[in-house]
């Protein structure tokens, strides 16, 4: 039942698929922008991708929410859903496919997923009492209870309910989880995450309830299947099959620790249960916290995505939170460290290099390099330098360091910055002859390496790179067009003409706030 991908299959990854109780918030634009640069990532590599986000219609705390603000649930959801497709667009997300769990193509696929399971046997009716949280939407057990029978993950108290349900037989899927998890150990990482699912695992699997006999289909059971109906979207005909022939298993669903179980432990053995593969990988990521606390909806203490992107723009909240959070950790937010980061590595080592390198062409080379670069580098051990850091970044996203990959590539600036402050040519070009051509050389050097920067972090500041792309005389469509192996020293060459500087990324400069303002 275990996927051997092979080269032709695509790259499913997915996002959680967001509750519409409430609009985004960073934890949710977490997950998806760290989604984004590997979908990003693995396009590089020339994979066919197949990025699934979407909303997670149904549930308890949403219909709640939409009676709350007085709308009925679906302009409720419809508006909810909205504001996340664009919070993507303002985020340059590249997501091939939203899923809404209130598509009636998305509620085909959960009947037919629902009868071949039933028909496997392993769902069955019986009276169940419990404590349900309706914030985790999840049956809590007695020992998971903070005092007061609060649910730690939200701090509100659960209820009591006793219901007439259908049960899923997860038990009787132990003994095939175990061994699907010791088999593959890059099924749930980072390894830290596999030891947390081992431990739960080891109390014995409990069969959980997918539906109250009176009611819809329990809401994860059904959630879940939207990573299969996104597959068949824009299929003709709507089946399982299709699905799965459309790219099925995923090759990673990317979500956040909170939802781990769902995934590694009720999904594949709900996947076994109606026969389909499991997914390749799961990848619980940690939370980000505002004053060490759990940023979410439930708590009301969210930073707001949208206004970030609008007071910083898109690659300084992608780059931060990629950089800054050792992905698979939890990480936490300051304005004053946001700040640091980006201007640090966004505006100096990469935005300002790149000015002054093009500063210094214009001025004595009219704007024009005076060799190739494979030719500029002979000699030169910068060249190796730049290439051993650019593999180094490529094992690091192939392995979903995220964090690491983005400090390689910026050690690509970092190594120019001081290859131009240590060879100063702009007392060479004062210097003339030999000097001055040596000099010529070195600009050469320097904005390939500008162009491999471009290209290499492109899965992570997409934006600031073509901008990159651009001030080097390319087209957007030829930075469109790249693939990893243009990481590779060489591109450009003699006689190609570079932009005027125009500063790529303005530092963002602090406001001191007026006394008693
Ligand atoms: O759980 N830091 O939806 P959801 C980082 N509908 N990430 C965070 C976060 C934080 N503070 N808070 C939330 C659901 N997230 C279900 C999923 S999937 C078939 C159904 C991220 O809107 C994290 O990835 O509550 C978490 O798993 C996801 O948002 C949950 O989003």
């Amino acid at each position: 039942l275990y996927c051997t991908c092979s080269t032709s299959k695509p790259y499913v990854i997915t996002t959680p698929l967001y509750y519409v109780n409430a609009p985004p918030h960073m934890g949710s634009a977490y997950s998806t922008i760290a989604a984004d640069s590997i979908a990003r990532f693995q396009r590089l590599m020339g994979k066919k991708v197949i990025f699934i986000t979407g909303t997670d219609e149904h549930g308890e705390k949403i219909a709640t929410a939409a009676a709350a603000c007085g709308s009925s649930p679906n302009d409720h959801c419809d508006a909810i859903s909205q504001s996340y497709r664009s919070l993507w667009k303002d985020l340059d997300i590249s997501y091939d496919k939203f899923i809404r769990t209130t598509d009636p193509k998305h509620e085909a696929i959960v009947e037919e997923f629902y009868s071949k399971v039933l028909a496997n046997g392993d769902i069955y009716r019986a009276d169940y009492e419990g404590l349900y949280c309706v914030s985790c939407e999840e049956y809590k057990d007695e020992k998971e209870l903070l005092e007061k029978n609060c649910c730690p993950m939200h701090l509100k108290p659960r209820v009591s309910r006793k219901e007439d349900n259908y049960f899923f037989a997860l038990s009787k899927y132990q003994k095939r989880l175990e061994e699907i998890l010791e088999q593959n150990p890059d099924f749930v990482q980072p390894v830290y995450r596999l030891n947390e699912v081992q431990n739960w695992m080891k109390s014995g699997l409990r069969d959980f309830s997918i539906s109250r006999a009176s009611q819809t289909i329990y809401v994860w059971f059904d959630a879940l299947l939207g990573y299969i109906s996104a597959l068949s979207q824009d299929q003709e005909q709507l089946s399982l099959q299709t699905a799965i022939s459309s790219g099925w298993p995923a090759s990673l669903h990317l979500i956040g620790k909170d939802i781990l179980r769902f995934h590694a432990v009720y999904w594949p053995a709900m996947l076994m249960s109606a026969g389909l593969s499991v997914p390749k990988t799961v990848f619980g990521h940690g939370f980000l916290t505002k004053d060490g606390m759990k940023m979410g909806k439930s708590l009301g203490n969210t930073l707001k995505p949208n206004e970030l992107v609008q007071r910083f723009g898109p690659d300084a909240v992608r780059y931060f939170f990629l950089r800054e959070v050792e992905f698979g950790n939890d990480g936490d937010y300051s304005e004053e460290r946001f700040i640091n980061i980006v201007n640090a590595h966004l505006a100096n080592t990469i935005g300002n290099l790149l000015n002054r390198t093009l500063g210094l062409l214009k001025k004595n080379c009219q704007s024009t390099l005076v060799a190739d670069s494979s030719v500029a580098a002979e000699g030169n051990d910068f060249k190796d330098t730049v290439e051993k850091l650019v593999e180094k970044s490529k094992l690091q996203y192939e392995s979903l360091l995220l964090s690491s990959a983005c400090e390689s590539v910026l050690e690509i600036g970092t190594a120019g910055n001081l290859y131009i402050d240590g060879r100063a040519p702009w007392s060479l070009f004062k210097q003339g002859g030999a000097s001055f051509d040596s000099a010529a050389k070195d600009l050469v050097l320097i904005l390939e390496a500008m162009r491999i920067i471009a290209v290499a972090l492109s899965p992570v500041t997409p934006k600031l790179c073509l901008g990159i792309y651009r001030q080097l005389g390319y087209t957007e469509e030829q930075f469109n067009a790249a693939t990893w192996s243009d990481t590779k020293w060489g591109g450009l060459k003699a006689g190609q003409v570079m932009a005027p500087p125009n500063p790529i990324f303005a530092r963002i400069e602090v406001v001191a706030e007026e006394e008693g303002g």
